[in-house]
């Protein structure tokens, strides 16, 4: 007997059958496709083998070999931390804890900043997974590790394919006991725009549960009613509120005297006043010269008790000198990245800043020798996402022209690649020096960073200049992202918006000048929630229900491809980029104790249809998936 299905049946193939039921009842013939997870795991891989990844053109894969870790001994428990002394004595005793120590306290951002800074943000779960229970005993007496937050949110759904509270929920139970950092944007939380109140209240207690010690907080215009929202929240949450400024200009240049010490001192008092628990000082671009550290912590120190953190990036090579001086002047907190994931538009080393204060009555607190162990880790995991690299091989002093974030160059290079301007970089980067000018001197972080980083790439691209976008704009129609910063729904920039040029943008819109949140209606998270159930036909969580709420189409798209492929963070990170050679064997833990032995035999030529058939070995069982090839 045929046993197969009826549409593959000899008879139906050559149309000896009556088939006209076919084009009358086509639902009869939608078969599910119900596929076992090992199957579904085939298909990724097949598809990465025969497509390539995004960002990564279709090449042979390389050869790597198994990332170096410490030998250390993990059966014993991770000594007690940071994370103890906020669970035991809440944010105020964990504030004068702080004042209490002479050493320098540092916080680690090789999980999220160093990564989003070098690698377009592309680092995986499983790769910090691995290393986490090594991490969590040598860096033990951290003050935190960043490790959540900015981009790395977006980016884990968009091109990871993988649930970034996973992250922070599989971190938590392998680290537990230094606290837990994430960047958090203010009013746009991990996104690009304003979202309503209960949005960002939802947000920050749903990540305070999920494992968040500390949320550093910021808005991208320095507006502190950007702010507000979020602090209260996290206080709410019984976290640590470390309220951030960003810095801007140069107090160093009494030509630009826009953001000067005094801009910087009253911030500090607001933000003290809005309920900061710990002031951050916030140089995402690394314009923070040494001097000018020294002087801002030193007024900033007589000006509030708040502890000071600073973070800075390495782009122009003097984020050590930075620091060193900032030290000297009080400063409490300072944030470093690994060594092999430090410097140029990261973090700069720890290691280098431990050398650099060997012998100075403050001291870095750190094993060194340990941290070095844990760099050779990254040092070889690094190579998996070489082509997210920017290409900047050393520093770069132009960052005090163009004064771009370190957190954008990489993805920003990314976009103007996408968009075909990849060969024409040097003059997007020039052009994102003129845009900050012509939009009066804006703080560039996210998203304000990214609104000029879209204006001059839309620039570059319609040779616009700074005198046609003016005598031409009631006829072009400028990226969205500018029309809703001009429109006010980014918040108010300091000094108020250029008037010419937002008459051209707006048009005949009108700009707010209220907190956008006053005006954002809530939302609904029961009508979310029901509709999430009903089209994933299961109960969902609180967590999913967020992700939707900020990023509807991105988490969609997610779903969707988390349908297709199953889970797809369980690959590592080779296969997930790279897909396999032929011949190639690996192996797929799905589950704890669930393995799959993978084995690519054999890829078919193209068949008329474009596909192509790749021929498996699963668990020892040949198994065959169709691929189209796109190529
Ligand atoms: C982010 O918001 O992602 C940043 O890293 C800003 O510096
Ligand atoms: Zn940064």
């Amino acid at each position: 007997p045929f046993l197969g299905n009826v549409v593959k049946h000899k008879s139906f193939l050559i149309g000896d059958y009556d088939t006209s039921f076919i084009d009358t009842t086509p639902e009869l013939f939608l078969f599910p496709t119900r596929q076992d997870r090992g199957t579904k795991i085939l298909n990724y891989i097949g598809n990465v083998t025969v497509n390539g990844f995004p960002g990564i053109d279709k090449q042979s894969k390389p050869v790597f070999h198994n990332a170096r870790k410490p030998a250390i001994d993990l059966s014993t428990v991770p000594l007690s931390g940071t994370k103890q002394i906020l669970d035991a004595q809440g944010p105020e005793g964990l504030v004068n804890w702080i004042k209490e120590q002479n050493d320098v306290l540092i916080t680690d951002t090789t999980f999220r900043d160093a990564h989003q800074s070098l690698l377009a943000t592309r680092m995986r779960t499983a790769d910090m997974l691995e290393i986490a229970p090594e991490t969590a005993r040598i860096m033990n007496n951290l003050f935190s590790m960043e490790m959540w937050g900015g981009a790395t949110f977006d980016v884990a759904y968009r091109f990871l394919k993988e649930n970034p509270w996973d992250r922070l929920i599989k971190l938590r139970e392998q680290i537990p006991n230094v606290l837990f950092q994430m960047l958090f944007r203010g009013a746009n939380a991990v996104g690009y725009t304003n979202y309503p109140d209960n949005v960002i209240r939802e947000f920050v207690k749903n990540s305070a549960e999920a494992g968040i010690d500390v949320f550093r907080i910021f808005d991208s215009l320095n507006w502190i009613k950007g702010m507000e929202v979020a602090i209260d929240a996290t206080r709410e949450a019984g976290k640590v509120a470390e309220a951030a400024i960003c810095y801007a200009g140069d107090i160093l240049d009494d030509k630009r005297d826009k953001y000067t010490v005094q801009y910087y001192k009253e911030m500090a008092k607001n933000l003290e006043s809005a309920g900061a628990n710990i002031l951050a000082i916030k140089d995402m671009a690394g314009l923070l010269k040494p001097e000018a550290a020294y002087r801002l912590i030193s007024e900033l120190k007589e000006t509030t008790d708040l502890p000071i953190h600073l973070h800075t990036h390495d782009t122009s090579g003097n984020g050590i000198y930075t620091y060193a001086r900032a030290i000297e002047a009080g400063v409490d907190i300072v944030d470093t990245a690994l060594g092999s994931m430090a410097g140029l538009t990261s973090q700069p080393s720890a290691s280098s800043l431990y050398y650099a204060m060997q012998g100075n009555e403050r001291q870095v607190r750190a094993d060194v020798n340990g941290l070095e162990s844990l760099s050779h880790y990254w040092e070889d995991v690094r190579k998996y996402y070489q082509h997210f690299e920017s290409g900047m091989m050393s520093p770069h002093s132009e960052i005090y022209v163009h004064e771009m974030p370190g957190g954008q160059y990489s993805n920003l290079q990314q976009q103007a690649r996408a968009v075909g301007l990849g060969e024409r970089w040097e003059e997007v980067k020039e052009m994102y020096s003129r845009v900050n000018l012509l939009f009066g001197d804006v703080v560039k972080v996210t998203p304000s960073s990214k609104i000029v980083g879209d204006m001059a790439l839309f620039m570059v691209q319609n040779n616009l200049d700074e005198k046609s976008v003016i005598e031409r704009g009631m006829s072009i129609d400028f990226p969205d992202s500018v029309i809703e910063f001009f429109a006010g729904y980014i918040g108010q920039p300091h000094g108020g918006f250029p008037k010419e040029l937002q008459a051209v943008v707006l048009k005949d819109k009108e700009a707010i000048t209220v907190r956008p949140g006053e005006l954002l209606e809530d939302v609904d998270f029961d009508e979310l929630q029901g509709d999430l159930n009903k089209k994933l036909n299961r109960p969902v969580t609180s967590q999913e229900v967020l992700s939707y709420a900020l990023y509807p189409k991105v988490f969609e798209e997610y779903l969707q491809m988390n349908k297709e492929f199953g889970d797809v963070s369980v690959i590592d990170t080779p296969e997930f980029l790279y897909g396999m050679r032929l011949g190639e064997e690996i192996e797929v833990e799905i589950e704890k104790g669930k393995t799959l032995i993978i084995k690519l035999v054999s890829i078919s030529q193209p068949q008329s249809d474009a596909t192509r058939v790749i021929y498996f070995e699963l668990n020892g069982q040949p198994r065959e998936v169709i691929i189209e090839d796109v190529n």
